[in-house]
């Protein structure tokens, strides 16, 4: 792996000067004159270049990211957390982690799933079978979207492992729901937003018999299937409606990666597939392994899906119910008209609709292409039903030659494409370990960048919308190889930001910054500008329950603190103020059911408190007028001291108290 540093890169001359004096930088707030009275003179930045042993190119990839203390990031990333299960918020262009936030897996800092009732409630949504899951697989955030552009209100997540779709609400970054269905048993294509956010796109990877049955490997031909299901999400409620939603079932193929069509292609849903062979592996069976069963054939089919169409053939009799989700079967697709094909290069993996709506691009991962379909085309061809023949469960196939407007020579390995606001697309080139630029117009290859390394996916400033922002570009890389000090056989992920703007280094691409991020395979990450988000500062009023986002009915308020017992329930009415608890001394007698109902009377921004119970596995974070219930049996007699976790005030360690459990006499 070649290893290219920043330094032999040429610099547009005078660029470090243009940049100090702030000339032709990027607009901004000025430099706020440091303790001297004022910025540092060239002598001493070339001093610390020469002692620091960096280029002019360094010194302006630090001076573009670097941010003065009390100044804010342009926009802000949301990464999946992978196997962490949580999605990390970053500032860009600083890099700097901002937050991160449990989703699928239980997250201490925020009490997550910690003896909160209500979140853990939202965690309990995403059991399947009854079966507790304890952690998720993360893949594709996706934000909300109005006519196709980010709306800054909620950002959905999924988890591959045990399909499943979080919401989280951006007004406090807090998942309010967790839904999954027992329809499908893994997922990938998922979270994909339609223009307006009516559906929630998660399909299904590898495919199983519907509604989680038994059926022998054997069947897999009659009997496994695969499945897009489109979660119907309400936004008044802040909630996707399992009742309103739909799934289509498909052929035993392995969907791949999804998204929705958007203006010119709105009412369309799109997916690659890989593995058409239905290849089942079976080393030990006398079958190839599957990753060579699945390369037999030439080509895979997109999936073309008119879910417009769907979502009113779902509301008819010709739909069924599996494991309570409505589901198109796939002969009524078929006879519908509701689902096409048409020819792939063998196992594409990206899939990306250009910011007009009008073309699709796909990353052929063997092949050293990506190709660019064009709705326009392929809806002639689906209108003139003008077919090049059926797949073997009778879905028509377009022909692929008229559906494509043509191929880019990437090279070899091109994965996930995004899109900036002057006519470029970047797509990630995963086996050369480059990000390649190209004109979507002209299909021509423009520029590359290495990566470090092998780079997955890349996110663009709200490059998948209608109206990409372009300037910043991140690279998710999978491996990290060199990059920092080693920490052991396991690296983390290496986050590169590139700067689209061109500005200071004649046009061309710049590497600005590498991240380390350790905490589980960030796959996927959106990109948003900082101001479309108005996060709240307090909770109000006060007494609210995150999840609802309503008063909660056990609201404490200051004056009313008290004690209530009712047989062996023991209800607490506590509230939190700097410094501390009240009541702050709690009588129980053992077995009793305790019912905490803790509000924080708190009104000013980031007076946050936290309430942990020695021994009882309990911790929960109050933020200012967050009300919090925490249920449990007091099964363990003793003495434990309760406190505040969030160093609050100056007399935070004395904002304590106790909780005494007196044994039951043994009769
Ligand atoms: S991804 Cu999920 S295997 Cu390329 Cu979207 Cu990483
Ligand atoms: Cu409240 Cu520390």
């Amino acid at each position: 792996m070649k290893v290219q540093s920043t330094s032999k890169l040429s610099l547009a001359s005078g660029a470090l000067t243009a940049l100090l004096v702030g000339c032709t930088g990027p607009a901004g707030p000025q430099p706020t004159p440091g303790p001297s009275g004022g910025p540092s003179t060239g002598g001493a930045i070339a001093s610390l270049m020469k002692a620091r042993n960096l280029s002019e190119l360094d010194v302006t990839a630090a001076l573009k990211t670097y941010m003065p203390t009390g100044q804010q990031d342009e926009y802000y990333l949301f990464a999946s957390g992978g196997h962490g299960g949580n999605l990390i918020v970053i500032g860009v262009p600083s890099m700097r982690i901002l937050k991160y936030i449990g989703v699928f897996t239980v997250e201490p800092w925020q009490g997550y799933g910690y003896g909160d009732k209500s979140s853990q409630e939202v965690i309990d949504g995403g059991r399947r079978d009854g079966r507790a899951i304890t952690w998720g697989d993360m893949h594709h955030p996706a934000f909300s979207e109005t006519a196709g552009d980010y709306d800054g209100q909620y950002i959905f997540v999924n988890d591959k492992a045990n399909p499943r779709i979080a919401v989280v609400n951006l007004k406090d970054f807090t998942t309010e729901q967790i839904i999954g269905t027992e329809l499908i048993e893994s997922e990938h294509g998922g979270a994909f937003v339609t223009p307006n956010t009516e559906y929630v796109i998660e399909t299904s990877q590898y495919p199983a018999p519907l509604g989680g049955v038994y059926a022998d490997l054997k069947e897999y031909n009659d009997k496994y299937r695969g499945a897009m299901i489109f979660w119907r999400f309400d936004r008044t409620k802040g909630r996707i409606i399992e009742a309103e939603s739909f799934a289509m079932e498909l052929p035993p193929y392995m969907q791949d990666l999804a998204d929705a069509g958007k203006l010119t292609s709105d009412g369309w849903a799109f997916c690659n597939s890989i593995n058409t062979e239905r290849a089942t592996g079976g080393i030990l069976e006398g079958q190839p392994p599957l990753e060579s069963g699945s390369s037999q054939n030439d080509m895979d089919y997109m999936h073309i899906i008119n879910w417009k169409q769907a979502a009113e053939v779902a509301k008819g009799p010709k739909a069924k119910k599996i494991t309570g989700m409505t589901v198109i079967p796939l002969e009524v697709a078929i006879e519908e008209g509701l689902l096409h094909f048409v020819g792939e290069p063998k196992s594409p993996h990206g899939l990306d609709l250009t910011p007009d709506g009008e073309d699709i691009v796909v990353g052929g991962k063997l092949d050293t292409h990506a190709t660019v379909y064009n709705f326009k085309k392929m809806k002639a061809l689906i209108d003139a039903k003008k077919y090049a023949g059926k797949d073997p469960y009778g879905v028509p196939i377009l022909p692929y030659e008229e559906s494509i407007r043509g191929q880019v020579e990437i090279g070899l390995g091109p994965l996930h494409t995004g899109f900036d606001d002057k006519g470029f697309a970047y797509t990630s080139v995963f086996i050369e370990t480059k990000v390649a630029k190209w004109n979507v117009k002209e299909l021509k290859l423009v520029e590359k960048i290495s990566t470090h390394y092998n780079v997955g996916h890349l996110v663009v400033a709200e490059g998948d919308t209608v109206s990409p922002d372009g300037r910043y570009l991140v690279a998710m890389n999978k491996w990290a190889l060199d990059r920092f000090a080693p920490v052991g056989p396991l690296l983390p992920q290496n986050f590169q930001l590139i700067d689209l703007s061109g500005e200071h280094t004649g046009g061309k691409m710049q590497l600005l910054y590498d991240m380390p991020l350790p905490l589980g395979e960030p796959h996927n990450a959106q990109m948003i500008k900082a101001d479309k988000l108005k996060p709240w500062d307090v909770y109000k009023p006060t007494g609210m329950d995150p999840v609802t986002k309503e008063k909660s009915p056990f609201a404490v308020e200051g004056g009313k603190e008290r004690v209530e017992r009712q047989g062996d329930t023991v209800h607490v009415y506590m509230s939190a103020i700097r410094s501390h608890f009240s009541p702050d001394i709690v009588r129980v007698k053992e077995g009793d059911k305790v019912k905490i109902h803790l509000t924080s009377l708190e009104q000013a921004h980031d007076a946050t408190h936290g309430f942990t119970i020695s021994s009882y596995n309990i911790q929960v974070s109050l933020e200012p007028g967050e009300h919090s219930d925490i249920e449990f049996v007091a099964d363990k007699p003793g003495v434990f001291p309760m406190y505040c976790t969030e160093f609050c005030s100056a007399l935070h360690l004395e904002m304590a108290g106790y909780f005494l459990v007196e044994p039951r006499k043994k009769s």
